[in-house]
């Protein structure tokens, strides 16, 4: 009688398993704002106005944040977005000449 040996159960009932893999969401990242001495604030708010799409009243708000604070989170986007924003604040700023700091980090 056969043991079944090439079955893949090995005529053994077992138990049935099934591992279910979920798809997991792509990471976020945070953008963040770092204050800094020098920066003119109405620069801060412009950056916020352009890049981040607020309007004035909370540009304004986020950069009083992040000039008490010493930073604020300004948006959470995709990896790729994130970093396109912080490539755009960071040309920006220095373009001007401002000492402006703008980072990422990922989202727990
Ligand atoms: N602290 C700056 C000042 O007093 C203003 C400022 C705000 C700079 C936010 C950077 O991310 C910043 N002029």
């Amino acid at each position: 009688m056969s043991d079944r040996t090439d079955d893949p159960d090995n005529g053994d009932p077992g138990v049935a398993t099934k591992t279910r893999t979920r798809t997991q969401r792509p990471p976020m990242y945070k953008v963040m704002l770092l204050n800094d001495d020098f920066t003119p604030m109405e620069f801060v708010v412009h950056v916020l106005e352009r890049f981040f799409g607020v309007n004035h009243a909370q540009a304004f708000e986020i950069m009083l944040t992040v000039h008490k604070k010493g930073l604020a989170v300004v948006g959470v986007f995709s990896y790729e977005i994130a970093e396109t924003k912080v490539a755009q604040v960071m040309d920006f700023a220095r373009r001007h000449q401002h000492p402006l700091q703008c980072t990422l980090e990922k989202e727990e």
